[in-house]
């Protein structure tokens, strides 16, 4: 099977090479010297627009061409984020479908999850059901307020047959990529280092953003004949004042979307 045919199959692709341990050793250092700078940047949406190193990772050759493959030519990048868990920390993801809150009006995107070290049971990588994406919508519980989910609603879809489950361990410098209804979950981080994934979410240019008017992307490669977001700046200089505070209003706007149904 090719990428393809497997991305169709079985709503994933892991372990996949992009970088090598050397490049993902310099991106690691990126981050952490941006976060002496400006704190911790676990979660924060739309990195690449304040940092460049997520923005050069958002328009990497290899990632664009398998994107290519999944959602065709015309490809805008939607949010980029670290997901960071730190060393012997309770955080986790439970299981849930990406596209149940992000209110878009079709399932041509594609997310991709680059590890920045090392990404193993025992640290919480991302756990996947395989051809769970076929089922198309499941219902989500809204869970209690829990500060170590880092979902922002601790939604939850119940009663997942976990046996099933496949663990997505990853070197520093693989990735996997997944289609946006595909059941996923990970656990806590149960070792000393931090556990870090850089996601990007990539849409076609004809999905539209149906809960809020004026949502920003990245054309980061073939044309945008439809212009439903308005046009973003990929970051050319770290953490320009500017650019620090634009992002802060986007993480409103990201914010105000997944709260509301
Ligand atoms: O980083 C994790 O543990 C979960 C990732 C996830 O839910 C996602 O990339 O959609």
């Amino acid at each position: 099977m090719n990428y393809r045919e497997q991305y169709l199959e079985q709503g994933f692709l892991s372990p996949v090479e992009i970088l090598d341990a050397d490049e993902a050793a310099h991106h690691r250092r990126q981050l952490e010297l941006a976060e002496t700078r400006i704190g911790n940047m676990h979660y924060l949406s739309k990195v690449h627009t304040i940092h460049t190193s997520p923005a050069q990772l958002a328009r990497h050759p290899k990632v664009l061409d398998l994107v290519e493959q999944m959602i065709g030519p015309d490809i805008l990048v939607y949010n980029v984020t670290y997901i960071i868990k730190e060393g012997h920390s309770a955080s986790h993801v439970t299981w849930h479908q990406d596209l149940t809150y992000w209110g878009l009006d079709s399932d041509d995107q594609i997310s991709l999850w680059l590890a920045l070290s090392d990404a193993s049971a025992d640290s919480g990588c991302m756990s996947v059901i395989p051809g769970s994406h076929k089922q198309g919508p499941c219902e989500h519980i809204l869970g209690e307020a829990d500060d170590d989910n880092v979902l922002f609603r601790s939604q939850r879809v119940a009663d997942v047959d976990e046996s099933q489950a496949v663990c997505c361990e990853l070197k520093p410098g693989q990735a996997s990529f997944h289609h946006g209804w595909l059941l996923h979950n990970s656990t806590p981080n149960q070792t000393a280092d931090r556990r870090i994934g850089l996601n990007i979410q990539f849409v076609a240019t004809h999905v539209r953003q149906t809960k809020l008017d004026g949502y920003t992307a990245w054309l980061v490669r073939g044309e945008d004949r439809f212009g439903h977001y308005q046009a973003e700046k990929a970051a050319t200089v770290d953490l320009d004042p500017g650019a620090l505070e634009w992002r802060l209003e986007a993480e409103q706007m990201y914010r105000r979307i997944v709260a509301n149904d």
